[in-house]
């Protein structure tokens, strides 16, 4: 991982980023949420078990087999330059089974369990979507999962396609800063201020109409998810 949130931060053209990558980008949000109320009308909310938590937004309770979408429906974002900025929170008990920050044509797309059989919730309630997401997963899925570990990456329409990805986790039950950035093709994450993705996919997200928003699931292994403190903004 390479520490980007030192004095350093901001002069490495093109990559300045991490805790300040937000300020530094220098535009404001298109869109934010800090989650001090919840306007509901400006969503499309499907879940079984999620719900606004004064003060930010529990995606999924402490219950096994929970699957939560919010996607923000006031408009879409047709971009290519951009970056999403959020607080994610996964743990008490410490399990699974991750988050998505989400691209997708519609956020209609079927639910976990019209698409695999049972304990779905590697999947993130993101399979089923058409577009792009960036997956916080906490639980490793050997049976099924190409990858062997918890990961962060850039997957296309579903939790098996990794575009890029690194080993880590978030589930240590304590709030992380993520930044993710899209940029003509090269995608860069930061989490609390250390870069631990940079790289240039062959398929990135394109300049498409996307509603934007977030997922998380549970599955027999269970954490609590939370997001606060969302924000997409185009880089100048
Ligand atoms: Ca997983």
């Amino acid at each position: 991982m390479v520490e980007d949130g030192g004095v350093d931060a901001g002069t490495d053209a093109g990559v300045d980023g991490g805790a300040d990558a937000g300020r530094d980008a220098g535009t404001g949000c298109l869109w934010e949420d800090r989650f001090d109320v919840f306007r509901s009308s400006e969503y499309h909310l499907d879940t079984s078990c999620g719900q606004w938590g004064a003060g930010d937004f529990v995606l999924t309770s402490r219950s096994p087999q929970c699957r939560t979408r919010l996607y923000y429906v006031g408009r879409t974002f047709d971009l290519e330059r951009f970056q999403v900025e959020l607080e994610a929170y996964a743990g008490m008990p410490s399990g699974g089974d991750g988050i998505t920050i989400a691209f997708v044509q519609t956020p209609t797309y079927p639910r976990l369990g019209t698409i695999c059989p049972s304990n779905c919730g590697g999947h993130l309630d993101f399979d089923g979507a058409t577009g792009f997401a960036v997956e916080l997963d906490t639980w490793p899925n050997p049976e099924w999962d190409p990858l062997a570990t918890s990961h962060v990456a850039l997957i296309q329409d579903t939790t098996t396609r990794h575009l890029a990805y690194t080993p880590l986790t978030i589930a240590d039950g304590a709030w992380h800063r993520v930044v993710a950035r899209f940029d003509r093709g090269r995608f860069t994450v930061w989490v609390d201020g250390y870069r631990v993705l940079d790289t240039h996919p062959a398929t990135a997200p394109a300049r498409h109409p996307w509603y934007v928003g977030v997922t998380a699931a549970t599955g027999s292994a269970v954490n609590e998810h939370r997001i606060d403190n969302l924000c997409i903004r185009a880089l100048p």
